[in-house]
């Protein structure tokens, strides 16, 4: 019989492990503990360094979640098969909250929630969407999508990947060479990049600044992609009107960071794209049935790349 090792520390684990039960009945699924013997496979999210020691000859591994960089932080074994969620349900979600944010910015709708309390009835002209270009960093399974979604308002879209792209109306960019050019056209910034050693605090003062003035970002990706204090002085000299952010390099927010009170960056608890049980144990189970017949599963992690 399959055995399959759930290791989720910091939740209550049950609902998953009966969740994938349920969906795998021809295999045995238990929550991990120490000590353990070697299962056929695991589902995991930041296990310790002793669930990778103990269960190093797995046939696979399952995150659950699209980034990995909790799992690259610890020592993996160069044979592990790590793969990592495959949209699952979280691509809807991100494009939602990323063209919430980016229209919010646009259209000024802070500047009229604020009027609003005051009773103040006044209008501002019309901006033009043409000089709001949408520059997203990441073209994978979740910047892809963005992508998409912007065009669907209108907005200049550009993409900016590690290898070069082809991404339907979205001018792309690759490479460091390329990302110069690809922020000083960019006035709002998505983030949408795995944290790895190249991409960590990649959005700092000498980037942010290549933007063009008055830019926007919007960080969805990995807190530690920014310098958070290049952020805030680049919003306090007038070089970015504001921020939002999903993900921060420690969390939870501390209570006193500037973030939650500065008047022009919004803060979310790590929310624009949630793992989804039911889809993300639908996603892991096929594959689970796809690797025992022998077939490719998509999402496996290059471990040399970090993503
Ligand atoms: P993918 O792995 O599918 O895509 C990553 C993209 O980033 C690829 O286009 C890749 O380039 C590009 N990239 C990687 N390294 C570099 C680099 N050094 N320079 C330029 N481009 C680079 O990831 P997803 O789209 O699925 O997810 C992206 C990230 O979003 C996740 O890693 C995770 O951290 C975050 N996330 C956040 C969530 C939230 O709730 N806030 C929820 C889910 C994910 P190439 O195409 O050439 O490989
Ligand atoms: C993920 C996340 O990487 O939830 O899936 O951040």
């Amino acid at each position: 019989m399959l055995q399959v090792s759930l290791c989720y520390p910091g939740v209550d684990p049950a609902p998953w492990r009966d969740g994938l039960q349920c969906l795998l009945p021809e295999g045995r699924v238990r929550c991990w503990q120490a000590g353990d013997p070697l299962a056929d496979y695991g589902v995991v999210w930041a296990p310790p360094q002793q669930f990778v020691d103990e269960q190093a000859g797995l046939k696979a591994v399952f995150n659950i979640g699209a980034g990995v960089d909790k799992l690259m932080q610890l020592r993996l074994p160069a044979q592990w098969k790590l793969v990592r969620l495959d949209d699952a349900g979280m691509a809807l979600q991100m494009a939602e909250y990323v063209c919430h944010a980016l229209i919010r910015h646009f259209r000024e709708l802070d500047t009229y929630e604020q009027r609003a309390r005051q009773g103040e009835w006044r209008q501002q002209r019309p901006r033009s969407r043409a000089d709001f270009p949408v520059g997203i960093m990441g073209l994978g399974v979740l910047g892809q999508r963005v992508a998409q979604a912007v065009q669907g308002f209108g907005f200049p879209v550009l993409g900016w990947s590690r290898t070069p792209r082809a991404c339907p109306g979205v001018q792309t960019f690759a490479g460091s060479q390329a990302l110069d050019d690809f922020l000083a056209a960019t006035r709002m910034l998505v983030c949408l990049l795995p944290l790895t050693p190249d991409t960590r605090q990649l959005l700092n003062r000498r980037t942010l600044s290549r933007l063009r003035p008055g830019a926007y970002l919007v960080n969805v990706a990995r807190g530690a992609l920014l310098v958070e204090q290049d952020l805030l002085d680049l919003l306090d000299s007038g070089h970015l009107a504001g921020a939002t952010l999903d993900v921060f390099d420690a969390e939870p927010l501390a209570p006193c960071h500037a973030f939650w009170q500065h008047p022009r960056v919004q803060v979310t608890p790590h929310i624009s794209a949630q793992t989804l049980e039911r889809d993300s144990l639908e996603q892991i189970a096929g594959k689970i049935r796809a690797l025992e017949r022998g077939e490719p599963v998509a999402g496996v992690v290059e471990l040399t790349r970090g993503y």
